[in-house]
């Protein structure tokens, strides 16, 4: 086991984004001209200044006002930044709130049932989960932290057991499992016996894969190539687990019906490969043959959303290495077009997807390490 391996930027990588910064910003620009003149789905980003080294960023409206609104968690500060939306993309910082050690990723969900939208963040360092209560003002209660697993890099909110309420599941790097907390409905979680996966796992997504209405789980696992898929029996354990393999370090897994025919697909960004992995479900919790999509350098995450209203899936990756976000936009048959790319800052890794400007089309958040800031990207279909 190779604890050591951290998701976050090596000294390394940052030193090889400083030596490729010009060209990299020269390529940019001349990437965003191509994107723009062949159309473009998004507006050149606009930045944010959040925390030190943002690893991830959730979008929800936490004020009220109809508007999205931005939570980022910042590893170097171990803190959450609240930004405040407006409605026409631009976002004001409001309040930071600590959370545990080294913050790796956040969600949003209803924990309680004030209506309010909630906050939840993994801490590698002192194997914790954080969980924020929202007072529905765009403010937060102090954070209250529960135990799970060794050095969690990433969570999902879903309704695991039946109980309508929202619960969450933690991929545990240094374990090799999954915690599963179940929500009591007022804020506070119970832990179950945590679930094996494979080697490392760092990214976890939740959808039904088997069409049998209770919520599965999809674990993608580093060191192992592969994504743990975990049937769930509607009462918050998971008895059957089947592997499926994908590339070269894989960080990040999203589950989405990307040919449209009622089966959850599940694709991956591959580190190692700098493309992404593709496999279509066959609605009983298997999955058809890999196909694979060429991306930006150094794919750190990846996220599935209808982004052109096409009416099909398509995907975002953050490219780490090239301060880029590859789209790629699928067509009716689950496969993809070429990936067009949008500047945004320097290694960005956490995305997010939502409408956060009023108008038509989803918009993209991305948290950039390098920058310590948050690019938005707007769309404009
Ligand atoms: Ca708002
Ligand atoms: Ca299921
Ligand atoms: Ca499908
Ligand atoms: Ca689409």
């Amino acid at each position: 086991m190779i604890v050591n391996h951290t998701r976050g930027p090596a000294s390394s990588a940052s030193s090889r984004a400083r030596r490729s910064l010009t060209i990299g910003a020269t390529l940019s620009l001349a990437l965003a001209a191509t994107a723009m003149a062949a159309g473009a789905l998004f507006a050149p980003a606009d930045n944010f200044d959040v925390g030190d080294d943002p690893e991830s960023v959730a979008i929800a409206d936490f004020d009220g006002d109809g508007a999205g609104d931005l939570a980022v968690a910042n590893r170097g500060d171990d803190d959450v930044s609240i930004l405040l939306g407006d409605g026409a993309g631009d976002f004001d910082l409001d309040d930071d709130y600590a959370v545990g050690d080294e913050p790796q990723d956040i969600v949003a969900g209803r924990f309680n049932g004030d209506g309010a939208q909630d906050l939840a963040v993994a801490n590698r360092m002192d194997d914790t989960v954080s969980v924020l209560l929202g007072l529905g003002d765009g403010t937060f209660k102090p954070a209250r932290d529960r135990n799970v697993g060794s050095s969690p890099r990433a969570l999902v909110v879903a309704a695991l057991n039946g109980d309508g309420k929202r619960d969450l599941a933690v991929a545990n790097f240094n374990d090799d499992d999954v915690s599963i907390l179940t929500g009591q409905g007022h804020g506070k979680f119970r832990r179950k016996a945590d679930r094996n996966v494979g080697e490392t796992p760092r990214g976890i997504a939740a959808a039904d894969v088997d069409n049998d209405r209770r919520t599965d789980l999809a674990v993608v696992n580093d060191m192992d190539e592969d994504v743990s898929i975990l049937l769930g029996d509607g009462e918050g354990s998971f008895p059957a687990r089947r592997d499926f393999a994908v590339g070269s370090m894989p960080f990040s897994v999203t589950l989405s019906d990307f040919d449209d025919d009622g089966d959850s697909d599940f694709a991956t960004q591959n580190s190692g490969d700098n493309n992404v992995s593709v496999r279509l479900g066959k609605g009983n919790g298997s999955f058809g043959a890999e196909a694979n999509y060429d991306v930006g350098a150094n794919p750190f995450e990846i996220i599935s959303a209808e982004l052109n209203d096409d009416g099909n899936r398509d995907l975002a990756v953050s490219n780490a290495d090239d301060d880029d976000v590859s789209i790629l936009l699928g067509k009716p048959n689950g496969t993809f077009e070429p990936a067009d790319d949008y500047a945004v800052d320097d290694f960005p890794i956490g995305l997010a997807v939502a409408n956060v400007d009023g108008a038509d089309g989803r918009d993209l958040a991305v948290a950039n390490v390098g920058t310590d800031n948050v690019s938005v990207l707007i769309n404009e279909p």
